[in-house]
């Protein structure tokens, strides 16, 4: 298990531009730090908005060691907590999704209002102040109907991605959406191989006939210049999309932590469907076209998401183990959409439970395969790789900087 001065300096030694060494996919130093230095320091996303559309409803996910629970309060407000009771330490809320007007926990049954107060305990004498036993609670933001949580004491800027958010996922208002459908799987491989295989789509051709079917494989859809230079295909479609008011142009943070760009699917295809066509018959938000194309949004180090004229999938995953990542993906609808009769399900999600699962097996093959002793760190491809190179970059530049050895006080 590697401590913090030999993790720097792997990533301090590592060749640019090839995959990482061995320890850095699998070791449980490694993971340890990972979680220290950036799942529990950056900005993780959680939920759509609709996930808990109503007062009381609320979601639990588990970063690292920190269970968390988002609840829907009697105002309307989103607020996120530990999910963890404050008598005995019990786990607040154990199901994925749930709904209950206040949140009693199931040991002692201590009462807790929907904004985290001590309502009741039972038989706590005369002396027990409820003031003070509150649930904890964790940084939370919502915008553009997403929402995002942070562990840190004092949370990165938030403000310049949210407004970002609010713009482009905004003109999908998922505000006035439900969720369709939800799944959470496990992949037996590290979070940074699920992100690097997420990142290009050299493997696509390869993997995913139903993905094909309308989304290019052209390396120029995953990775653009800037708001004015991507492909001459791309770049007509922004111009189609300025025209219509449609937040479409490529915007990134300057350290690729995050990026928006709306871009056109395949032969004019409309949605992620086996036919190519539209699932829902009901378009989201202000979406003008059914050929409107996919606004892909990525945050690192956990979603990326497609944003389509009638559905949207939001993907979020969590590190479980050095080995273990959970990937939970929810297909969003307009609210007035009636399955049976506005979509069928199977069309709506089969194209991507399958790329999921096709994703799933090329991941745990690539964690079989850096397990070797024989593994060393291979090239990445210049031009269908750069997102790849991107994602390492910023884990690498964030991890050195947060272990970098710091001088020790003068005396
Ligand atoms: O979901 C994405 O971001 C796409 C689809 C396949 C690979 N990737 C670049
Ligand atoms: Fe929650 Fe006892 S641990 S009421
Ligand atoms: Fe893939």
């Amino acid at each position: 298990m590697l401590n913090s001065a030999e993790i720097f300096t792997q990533i301090s030694n590592r060749a640019k531009n090839f995959s990482l060494s061995q320890d850095l996919y699998c070791d449980p130093g490694v993971f340890q730090a990972d979680l220290e230095n950036i799942w529990y320091k950056e900005w993780v996303f959680a939920i759509p908005t609709c996930d808990i559309p109503k007062t009381g409803n609320h979601a639990t996910l588990q970063i690292g060691e920190y269970p968390i629970v988002i609840v829907r309060g009697g105002d309307g407000q989103i607020r996120a907590f530990h999910n963890v009771c404050r008598h005995r330490g019990q786990r607040l809320c154990p199901k994925q999704n749930g709904s209950s007007p206040k949140l009693v926990c199931p040991y002692h049954q201590w009462t807790y209002d929907l904004d985290g107060k001590l309502l009741f305990a039972r038989d706590m004498g005369p002396d027990f102040d409820p003031s003070k036993y509150s649930l904890k609670p964790v940084h939370v933001r919502t915008n553009g109907g997403l929402v995002y949580v942070c562990l840190a004491d004092t949370p990165p800027e938030f403000d310049s991605f949210g407004g970002f958010l609010d713009d482009y996922v905004g003109a999908s208002d998922l505000s006035n959406s439900k969720v369709a459908f939800s799944s959470t799987i496990v992949e037996n491989g590290n979070w940074k191989l699920v992100i690097e295989n997420n990142r290009e789509c050299y493997h696509c051709g390869g993997s995913h006939p139903s993905l094909c079917r309308s989304y290019s494989d052209n390396p120029l859809m995953t990775v653009m210049e800037g708001p004015n230079a991507a492909s001459p295909e791309i770049l007509a479609h922004w111009n189609r999309c300025d025209a219509a008011n449609l937040p479409a142009r490529f915007v990134n943070e300057p350290g690729m932590q995050w990026r928006f760009a709306r871009v056109p699917l395949l032969n004019n295809a409309e949605s992620f469907t086996m036919s190519t066509k539209v699932a829902v018959n009901r378009r989201m938000g202000t979406i003008p076209w059914n050929d409107a194309g996919s606004l892909m949004l990525y945050h690192f180090p956990s979603t990326w998401n497609h944003f389509l004229p009638d559905h949207a999938i939001v993907f979020r995953l969590l590190p479980i183990s050095p080995t273990e990542t959970e990937v939970t993906s929810k297909w969003l609808v307009h609210k007035d959409a009636v399955e049976g009769q506005d979509y069928d399900l199977k069309a709506l999600t089969e194209v991507w439970l399958n790329t999921n699962d096709e994703d799933r097996r090329v991941v745990e093959e690539n964690q079989k395969g850096i397990l070797s002793p024989a593994y060393e760190p291979g090239p990445y491809s210049p031009s269908q790789e750069e997102g790849v190179i991107h994602f390492v970059d910023w884990y690498c530049n964030l991890m050195a900087d947060r272990l970098s050895p710091r001088p020790a006080m003068a005396a």
